[in-house]
C-alpha cells in the first residue's frame, strides 16, 4: 500500500470522508485521494514522491505558483514576529488601502478568514442595510457553505449530485431564491414575485463552480440594473475571480460596479483569508460602527495579511503577470478547442483569462442546466488518464482549471498532448460508462 493510501485509511477513520473538504476525496473521479507532500511553482509532489503538473492551484490562491519566495519569506518573517495577538496590526491596515485602491467598488473592507465566512457576511450586511430578508443566487453557483448559500450550490454540492444539503433549516432555505445564470428573465420574475423583499442578487461574475459558464454580453450589466432599480443590493462574489482576472477583479474586467464583493483565496496567497467590502454607507452598517455584528478571533492575522500582501503587491507591481497568465489560458482553450475539433470529442471548452474548463458535452455550456448535460463519468476517465501521467486536474466536471504565473507554456503542451491521447482512445464517447476504478 503507497503513502497517500495508507494516510486515507488512517484519516477515514478520524476525519468525515477522510478528508477535510469533500470534493479532495476524489468520490466523483474515482480512485484514490493523493495527499500532497510539498508543492513549488506549477508543480506538486504526493507523499509517494509522485511529481504532478498541477492546474488546480490550491482551487485558485497560487496565481504567483506554489511557494513563491517571496511570499514565503513574508509569512516566515511575519510568523517570527508572533502568530497572532487577538488585537489590530498594521498589515490589516495594509491590507485593507490595498483592496480599497485596487477594486472599483470597495470603500471600506473587512477581513475575515473564509470565502464562506466572507459570503456569509456580505449576506448579513445587506440584510441588515436594506431591511430585507431574501437572497437570490444562481443555481449551480457557489459560494461557500453558509447555509443560505446551500440551495442549489455548485462545487462539491454539485459534484455529489444533490445540489442541496441536510441540515438547512426550511426557514432558512425559503429566503434563498435561485434563478438561472445568463438569464435575466427569471431574476425580473424573482422581484415581480417578491417586490420589496430582496435584499441583495449574489453571483459569480464568471462562474467557476458547475465548471466555468462566463457572463454573456449584457447578463452582469443587466444585473446591475435590476438591482439599482429594485433597490437591492449587487454582490459579486470574488473569491476566484477576484485579482485572478485582473488586479481590478471580474468588476474591473466587465466593467460593471456592485455594492459589495467578497474575496478569499488569492488574498491569503494560501493563508485563510477572506474579505468583504463595498460602498461605504452599506459597510458602515457593520460593527462596531453598525448594528450587524460580525467578527473572527483570527480575522486580518498577521501572517496571513503578511503572505496575501506580498502576492497582491507582486501583483500590483508586474501587471505583466496577468498579460501572461490570460494569453497562457486563451492558447489553452484555442488549441484544445482545435484538437476536440479534430478528432470529433463530444466536449466544450470554456473559459476566460487563466480560468478554463473542459466539458465533456457536446453542447453549449451556458448555465447549471446545460453543464448537467456533461457525462461525469467521460470526465472521470479523463480525470484519471490524466492523473496517470502526472498531470493534476480538480477531481470534479463541475470545477475551474486554474493557470499560475509558473505555467510555461511546454506545460500547456503537455496537457494538451495527454488530452489529445485520450480523446484519441475514444473513451470520452458520451454515455461510455466505463467502470470507476
Ligand atoms: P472557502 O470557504 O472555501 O474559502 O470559499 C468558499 C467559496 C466562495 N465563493 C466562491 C466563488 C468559491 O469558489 C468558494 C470556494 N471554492 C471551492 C472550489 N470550487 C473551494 C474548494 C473546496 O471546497 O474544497
Amino acid at each position: 500500500m503507497g503513502r497517500s493510501e495508507e494516510l486515507f485509511e488512517r484519516a477515514k477513520k478520524v476525519i468525515p470522508g477522510g478528508v477535510n473538504s469533500p470534493v479532495r476525496a476524489f468520490q466523483a473521479v474515482g480512485g484514490k485521494p493523493r495527499f500532497i507532500a510539498c508543492a513549488g511553482g506549477a508543480k506538486m509532489t504526493d507523499a509517494d514522491g509522485n511529481t504532478y503538473l498541477d492546474f488546480v492551484g490550491s482551487w485558485g490562491p497560487m496565481i504567483l505558483g506554489h511557494s513563491h519566495p517571496a511570499v514565503t519569506e513574508a509569512a516566515v518573517k511575519a510568523a517570527e514576529r508572533g502568530l497572532s495577538f487577538g488585537a489590530s496590526c498594521e498589515a490589516e491596515v495594509e491590507m485593507a488601502e490595498l483592496i480599497c485602491r485596487a477594486v472599483p467598488s470597495v470603500e471600506m473592507v473587512r477581513m475575515v478568514n473564509s470565502g464562506t465566512e466572507a459570503v456569509m457576511s456580505a449576506l448579513r450586511a445587506a440584510r441588515g442595510y436594506t431591511g430585507r430578508d431574501k437572497i437570490v443566487k444562481f443555481e449551480g453557483c457557489y459560494h461557500g457553505h453558509c447555509d443560505p448559500m446551500l440551495v442549489k450550490a455548485g462545487s462539491g454540492v454539485m459534484t455529489g449530485g444533490v445540489p442541496d444539503s441536510a441540515g438547512v433549516p426550511k426557514g432558512c432555505a425559503a429566503d434563498t431564491l435561485t434563478a438561472a445564470y445568463n438569464d435575466l428573465g427569471s431574476v425580473e420574475r424573482l422581484f415581480a414575485e417578491f417586490p420589496g423583499q430582496i435584499a441583495a442578487v449574489i453571483v459569480e461574475p464568471v462562474a467557476a463552480n458547475m465548471g466555468v459558464v462566463v457572463p454573456e454580453e449584457g447578463f452582469l450589466s443587466g444585473l446591475r440594473s435590476i438591482c439599482t432599480r429594485e433597490r437591492a443590493l449587487l454582490i459579486f462574489d470574488e473569491v476566484i475571480t477576484g485579482f485572478r482576472l485582473g488586479f481590478a477583479g471580474a468588476q474591473g474586467y466587465y466593467g460593471v460596479t456592485p455594492d459589495l464583493c467578497t474575496f478569499g483565496k488569492i488574498i491569503g496567497a494560501g493563508m485563510p483569508v477572506g474579505a468583504y467590502g463595498g460602498r461605504r454607507e452599506v459597510m458602515e452598517v457593520v460593527a462596531p460602527l453598525g448594528r450587524v455584528y460580525q467578527a473572527g478571533t483570527l480575522s486580518g492575522n498577521p501572517v496571513a495579511m503578511a503572505a496575501g500582501l506580498a502576492a497582491l503587491r507582486i501583483l500590483r507591481d508586474h501587471p505583466d503577470i496577468y498579460d501572461k497568465v490570460n494569453r497562457l489560458g486563451d492558447f489553452f482553450r484555442a488549441e484544445l478547442g482545435k484538437r476536440i475539433e479534430r478528432l470529433g470529442a463530444p466536449c466544450r471548452v470554456t473559459g476566460v483569462g487563466s480560468l478554463s474548463c473542459l466539458f465533456f458535452t457536446g453542447e453549449p455550456v451556458r448555465d447549471y442546466a446545460s453543464a448537467k448535460t456533461s457525462d461525469t463519468e467521460a470526465f472521470g476517465r479523463y480525470f484519471r488518464h490524466m492523473l496517470d501521467r502526472g498531470i493534476y486536474v480538480a477531481p470534479s466536471q463541475f470545477e475551474a482549471l486554474f493557470l499560475s504565473a509558473a505555467h510555461k507554456k511546454e506545460d500547456i503542451e503537455r496537457i494538451l498532448a495527454a488530452a489529445e491521447e485520450y480523446f484519441e482512445t475514444g473513451n470520452c464517447e458520451i454515455g461510455n460508462c466505463g467502470n470507476i476504478r
